[in-house]
């Protein structure tokens, strides 16, 4: 059953505070997800979602592209110690060790991915870089790290102290019977999707992966199609959740082609969450969700379970909003 979803936390942009505007309750949830399309439009997954779009927002609202804002957006939260999950700061993997997955793709079908990066805080830039100065798509651990290097990438350490605690605890409370095959305990990827007023979409996705995954494990959100997929002809669409499921069913590619079928973008990604739901045999037990928005600037968030929420920006607001999911 798909629950209605609730706004539990509306954040104006600078430039409706400036004025001193209140806003009409219900002018703000015509702009929701099941509203008209308009645009620029900028939609992200969870809470650090609402900074992102902020830094998207400057971009988009000054005539800037989509590219340049979805990169500017997820990089507040890779830049954001705060944010776990993500970048500088994000947990590490089984031994410790932090490790960076990002994709950015744009509205010429070109894209750009890096995974397995330990010591760059903005795996995102570095990604943009290799979809521009290469003819490559994805470079992974120490040759992305060269790549960085001499791209002018400043190298650093990523854990920080606070991550190194949760790990000590993670590594404490691990016994022999302990496998990888638990519900993982984060799943705050941010996943970016945009249109600008040119109107051309773009996206982005970067994270730190599953806390205390496997060394060397790599989920979707460095993978076109998986974690990320644009079509400027039709949509775009970011993931986030347990990376595993939305590569086997190559899930961002599913919403977007949901979409080049005529689905609204929030059919398109119901579309694709019965297909994992079904490809995993019925009731699971994990969390996958879905932001997209397709060309006329309409847009969709949906999750498998309660939990997910999403930031939404368009027409001077940015509102946090709890995802409507399909399980119980
Ligand atoms: C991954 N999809 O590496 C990511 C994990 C995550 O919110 O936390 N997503 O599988």
């Amino acid at each position: 059953m798909v629950r209605v979803s609730r706004r539990n936390f509306l954040k104006f942009s600078a430039a409706l505070s400036a004025a001193g505007g209140i806003v009409p309750l219900d002018s703000l949830f015509t702009a929701s997800s099941a509203g008209a399309g308009s645009k620029p439009v900028v939609i992200s997954t969870w809470n650090h979602g609402v900074a992102a779009n902020d830094a998207a927002w400057r971009v988009l609202s000054g005539g800037g592209s989509s590219l340049d804002a979805v990169e500017a957006g997820v990089r507040i939260s890779e830049g954001d110690p705060k944010v776990m999950s993500v970048g500088f700061g994000g947990l590490p993997d089984e031994d410790c060790t932090v490790t960076l997955d990002a994709s950015i793709m744009g509205p010429n079908g070109n894209a750009g991915a890096v995974a397995f990066v330990q010591h760059y805080k903005h795996p995102i830039s570095i990604a943009r870089k290799v979809m521009e100065k290469t003819d490559h798509v994805m470079l992974v651990g120490e040759g992305a790290e060269e790549f960085a290097r001499r791209q002018g990438f400043e190298r650093r350490e990523l854990l920080t102290e606070e991550a190194r605690k949760r790990w000590l605890e993670w590594k404490a409370g691990m016994s022999e019977k302990d496998d990888w095959l638990a519900p993982a305990v984060n799943h705050d990827t941010i996943g970016m999707v945009a249109l600008d007023s040119a109107g051309d979409l773009a996206g982005a996705c970067t994270t730190s992966g599953l806390a205390f995954k496997i060394h060397g494990r790599v989920g979707d959100s460095p993978l076109i199609g998986a974690g990320m997929y644009v079509d400027n002809e039709v949509g775009a669409a970011a993931a986030t959740g347990k990376g595993e499921a939305v590569i086997r069913t190559c899930g961002s590619f599913l919403v977007v082609e949901g979409m080049r079928d005529g689905l609204s973008p929030q059919k398109a990604i119901k579309r694709a969450l019965e297909r994992i739901i079904e490809w995993h045999g019925g009731g699971v037990d994990f969390q996958v969700a879905f932001v997209a928005v397709n060309r006329s600037g309409k847009t969709g968030a949906l999750a498998i379970q309660k939990g997910f929420q999403y930031a939404l920006a368009r027409d001077g607001t940015n509102e946090l909003i709890d995802s409507e999911y399909l399980l119980e």
